[in-house]
């Protein structure tokens, strides 16, 4: 997690709402254990059995390259040569996922629908001479493939004139009066909290400041959804029914609780909850399939194996899923990522296709009651519960039907009875005895606990170390995954030394570094090796028991900085600037470097990655930096004539995203020196901070 943790943007949303939604499946017939704590509401419960479903990033940014749009762009600019919403829905189907939320306005406040309220939509697009209407389209696919559709409408707009007015939060609550009015059923109401200020504003362009918390008339905002669309769950940074998990990677916290306090959102926060909070605001993580949210033609797909990873770390842990698809500029999600949608699906499926304690003898410490037996932990939709004095110690006990291999364990907590469990651990039984293969913390909607390697037992324990209340545990289950390696991990260091990572023990790694596609016939990799110069680096893992080969990473590198020097600059630590290190510029001023790149080159652009949170700098001052909101860029032959500027421009979503920021060049420009400004923090922090940046002459 990077510094932003502490202080992104949040939207503070005051009161709770009523729940006017259906009622809760009835618990078990019967006494049933009594409530502890914090529970969902019906639709926050139903909305967890969703599981994994889609986010649909497409817009004007599709056709501009962008991932947030300024506001002034041409609505001409809208126009996909073969959209298909069957094909986005399948896509998305294809991948296992059982909803859709599309982004209906993103923040340059362009609508995929004709709204009556805005000349700035699709009606005035090219796109089916103005007829078209993007969030009827893919509603209805929604509806026709059987998954669930959501909208996200950006609360900061970047087109309207009247952002920062009253007059503007009069519009936007007409515009969700629209969307939850015509659209049919939604599951789900994404309220995005980023804003950065500067925009379009109907052509004033200039920075507006809003305060979050009070402006958008949140109470409207919820009493709308509440009142046309009972059922569906708002989102947002914090204080709706569904919070954001704090990254957009795709990790919660281990643990991750559903529940929160009531002290101010942090990134932290979000992703690991609070442990007996008394609202029930469980998180979902957001992740794009790309490394943006918006299709760039140079991006690619994350592998299978990759998305495997995000399952167990987002559902594993209690959470939902959100992953988002990039349609490009046919308006269609990209072969390549339905094929990895595919691929992926197909894992989860085999992994899931037989649980291998079904069959199995059930004990346990204590049962409270005939609804509530230990043999009920292996069937879908029971629970098993222990006595109320059967705590910390109780436990339960599977016997196999016979010896059985496995390395996927799954377990879940009645969450309408609360989250129960704290700490507990796991253990198997073979010929050796007793041992424990696994201990963590949290279970809620969901517990996966994947091995790193498989375990043959012929008995498996659940044993509860510390609880608040007696355990109400269902769903369990054993499990072998088909074999999935993920790709290694291509570093280099600020001296043009790469090295190589498996993300398991028991690989062998492999690597090209001409272009060509790796086996396990390439390189063997021993040892770091240099490539200052840059150049392309393609590497394979093979796991060394099964032979089993991974996807293939591949990072193509630029020059590195190892011939750099920093001839002048504000900055606390030039060094580290050098050793692609975070390095911070003085208290409330802008960043100024300039930088000897020890010969000329041909610069086409830059990069530039946000600083990784570094704890140790203390929370006062972490709480104070955020990353550089925007650049000018200059490249100069002798470090004294400068010229025109080469860029100059925002560093959309910086604060959010981690993956880092590539700014290309109108016209590359040769020399020696880039001297470099950043002129403000994002979120008008007084210190600014960045993680690396490199050039690129590539
Ligand atoms: C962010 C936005 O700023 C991004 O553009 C994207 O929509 C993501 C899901 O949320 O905060």
């Amino acid at each position: 997690m990077d510094m932003t943790s502490f202080t992104r943007r949040h939207l503070i949303l005051a009161g709770t709402a009523a729940s006017l939604s259906a009622p809760l499946p009835a618990l078990a017939a019967g006494s049933a254990p009594k409530a502890y704590g914090a529970t969902p509401s019906p639709r926050q419960y139903r909305w967890h059995n969703r599981t994994a479903y889609a986010f649909v990033h497409f817009t004007i940014n599709t056709f501009t390259d962008r991932e947030w749009g300024y506001g002034d762009e041409s609505v001409n600019l809208f126009n996909p040569t073969d959209f298909s919403a069957d094909q986005i829905v399948e896509a998305a189907k294809a991948g296992g996922l059982t909803g859709l939320i599309l982004t209906a306005k993103h923040h340059d406040g362009f609508c995929l629908w004709p709204s009556a309220y805005t000349e700035h939509s699709v009606k005035n697009s090219p796109y089916k001479n103005g007829r078209g209407d993007i969030v009827r389209e893919m509603s209805e696919a929604c509806g026709r493939h059987g998954l669930a559709f959501g909208v996200y409408l950006s609360p900061w707009d970047r087109n309207h004139s009247e952002y920062g007015h009253p007059a503007y939060v009069e519009y936007y609550h007409n515009q969700l009066r629209e969307l939850t009015t015509q659209y049919g059923k939604l599951f789900e109401v994404w309220f995005d909290g980023a804003n950065g200020g500067d925009g379009y504003y109907g052509g004033a362009r200039e920075t507006r400041r809003i305060h979050a918390p009070t402006y958008y008339g949140w109470d409207t905002v919820r009493a709308i959804v509440r009142k046309n669309q009972p059922d569906a769950v708002m989102f947002a940074d914090a204080d709706m029914d569904v919070r954001w998990v704090g990254n957009e990677e795709g990790h919660a916290g281990d643990p991750c609780w559903p529940t929160v306090d009531t002290t101010p959102y942090t990134q932290e926060k979000g992703n690991k909850g609070v442990r007996g909070g008394p609202i029930w605001n469980p998180a979902e993580t957001n992740v794009s399939i790309r490394p943006g949210w918006f299709w760039h033609a140079d991006e690619k797909p994350r592998t299978p194996a990759n998305l495997t990873k995000i399952y167990f770390e987002s559902i594993g842990r209690g959470t939902t899923l959100l992953l988002n698809l990039a349609p490009d500029r046919r308006g269609r999600v990209p072969d390549a990522d339905v094929m990895s949608l595919k691929a992926w699906k197909a894992i989860i499926d085999k992994t899931f296709s037989r649980n291998l304690a079904a069959g199995g003898t059930v004990t346990a410490s204590t049962a409270f009651g005939s609804g509530y037996a230990a043999t009920n932990i292996l069937k879908p939709g029971k629970f098993w519960a222990a006595k109320d004095s059967d705590r910390a110690g109780a436990w339960t006990e599977i016997t196999l039907p016979s010896v059985r291999t496995f390395d996927v364990i799954r377990f879940a907590e009645d969450i309408r009875l609360g989250v129960r469990v704290d700490d507990y651990a796991v253990d198997v039984f073979d010929a050796k005895g007793w041992r424990e293969v696994a201990r963590h913390t949290s279970i809620g909607h969901e517990r996966l606990i994947r091995l790193p390697a498989p375990v043959t037992a012929s008995r498996v324990r659940l044993r509860i170390l510390t609880a608040a209340a007696s355990p109400v545990i269902g769903n369990f289950g054993l499990f072998l995954m088909p074999p999935v390696l993920e790709e290694p991990i291509v570093r280099r260091d600020s001296k043009g030394m790469v090295t190589l990572t498996a993300t398991a023990a028991g690989q062998s790694l492999f690597y090209t570094a001409d272009g060509s596609e790796p086996t396990a016939s390439s390189t063997a990799y021993s040892a770091p090796f240099a490539l200052t110069r840059g150049g392309v680096v393609k590497a394979m893992a093979r796991d060394d028991r099964t032979g089993v080969a991974s996807a293939v990473t591949t990072v193509e590198f630029d020059v590195s900085p190892a011939n750099w020097t920093v001839v002048k600059s504000n900055i606390d630590t030039p060094d580290a600037l050098l050793r692609g290190e975070t390095f911070t510029g003085p208290d409330g001023q802008p960043i100024e470097a300039i930088i000897d790149l020890g010969e000329t080159l041909d610069v086409k652009g830059f990069v530039l990655a946000p600083p990784v949170q570094n704890i140790s700098l203390g929370i006062d001052r972490v709480n104070r930096m955020g990353p550089p909101a925007g650049y000018e860029v200059w490249v100069s032959a002798d470090g004294a004539q400068w010229g025109d500027m080469s860029a100059e421009g925002e560093f959309s979503n910086i604060a959010a995203n981690r993956t880092g920021q590539r700014i290309s060049f109108a016209t590359p420009k040769s020399g020696r020196y880039v001297r470099i400004r950043l002129p403000r923090a994002v979120q008008d922090k007084p210190v600014i901070a960045v993680g690396k940046i490199g050039i690129i002459t590539r």
